[in-house]
């Protein structure tokens, strides 16, 4: 595997789920793979779980990591061709991509939407350039779209945890005081439109997902509706995607905290496991005693992030071993 954005580059899901749980029993059975390989993480945003979780995979194979924040005390990178560069930005990703690259076997990106040019974020511009420059394998660590090893790792858990074997998993937007990317509920529709779940996505109108990603998943607008029988209820905010209207796009349109899952919405499932991929805000998204709950699964979702990501580098050594 050379590069990881999407579901289908992983191939057979029911095949990389079966090496998630081999990793999970003997998370260092492939420690001798990434001997004298180096892992590049490259930050251009925040990060808790990503960074720890991946860092530690790739221990797990062996490798030698190196994590570079590109706005802690590196230069200021541009990232459009043909401006001049007269500002403040030092030095251009077309050159500091391939140098990059230099230095390490496998690249991963986290590169969060800007949010104000959706034709730029779809297209993936940051991602897709280091796929292209870095001549290395490049994967997703959450850019502009995608978040593929959180939802490889949601996947995971909804494996571990259902207790019927076709689960109602429901994508429910909850409100936020600032505008969030749409990559984890777009991973999350697309990775659960191919799972062996029954999909159903609600959101306040003007909050529809990308066809791309969202696919024919059912969609939803009445939330408890939504709800009613639900196995897992994934709750997160996203910001305008801008499909009905792309003058809208990655505005916050509603802060409508009647969303919010507390323990009256989790009363019209069928007694759903709570999953959120983390940071979370409290009593925003989730209420306290929901996310502290037995049915809570946040802390085995973030567990997960390990497995997903072993499975992921593996893969790539493989393929440049
Ligand atoms: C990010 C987001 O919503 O995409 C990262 C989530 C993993 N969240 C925040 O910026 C708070
Ligand atoms: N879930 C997730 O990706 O968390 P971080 O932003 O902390 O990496």
């Amino acid at each position: 595997m050379k590069t990881f954005s999407r579901v289908t580059d992983l191939g057979d899901l029911h095949q990389a789920l079966q090496e998630a749980i081999e990793i999970k029993n003997d998370r260092f059975k492939y420690v001798e793979l990434g001997r004298n390989k180096t892992l590049l993480m490259v930050f251009f945003n925040s990060s808790l779980r990503t960074r720890l979780s991946t860092q530690k995979a790739a221990m797990n194979l062996g490798m030698n990591v190196i994590v570079l924040d590109v706005n802690q005390g590196a230069w200021k990178l541009e990232t459009e061709r043909g401006v001049v560069m007269d500002g403040d930005k030092s030095e251009h990703l077309l050159e500091a991509i391939p140098v990059m690259g230099c230095y390490c076997d496998i690249i991963g990106i986290r590169s969060f939407a800007g949010l104000k040019d959706r034709n730029y974020d779809y297209a993936e511009t940051v991602y897709n350039q280091f796929v292209q420059y870095s001549g290395r394998p490049v994967f997703a660590m959450e850019t502009a779209t995608v978040h593929p090893l959180q939802a490889f790792a949601d996947l995971i858990t909804i494996e571990e945890h259902k207790e019927v074997k076709r689960p109602k998993v429901v994508l429910t937007w909850a409100p936020h005081p600032k505008a969030l990317p749409q990559a984890v509920p777009d991973s999350f529709a697309e990775w659960m439109n191919v799972a062996d779940v029954d999909l159903v996505v609600t959101h306040p109108h003007g909050y529809e997902l990308d066809p791309s990603f969202v696919g024919d998943a059912a969609v939803e607008y009445d939330q408890r509706k939504a709800l009613e029988g639900a196995d897992f209820v994934y709750a997160k905010n996203w910001s305008c995607p801008g499909v009905t209207n792309p003058a809208d796009y990655g505005l916050v349109l509603s802060k409508d905290m009647s969303w919010t899952i507390d323990a009256e919405h989790m009363l019209w499932t069928n007694n759903a496991q709570f999953m959120h991929c983390l940071p979370v805000r409290r009593n925003m998204i989730v209420s306290d005693d929901v996310i502290e709950s037995s049915r809570s699964l946040v802390i085995p979702e973030a567990a997960n992030r390990e497995i997903s990501a072993t499975v992921v580098l593996k893969r790539m050594l493989e393929a440049i071993r």
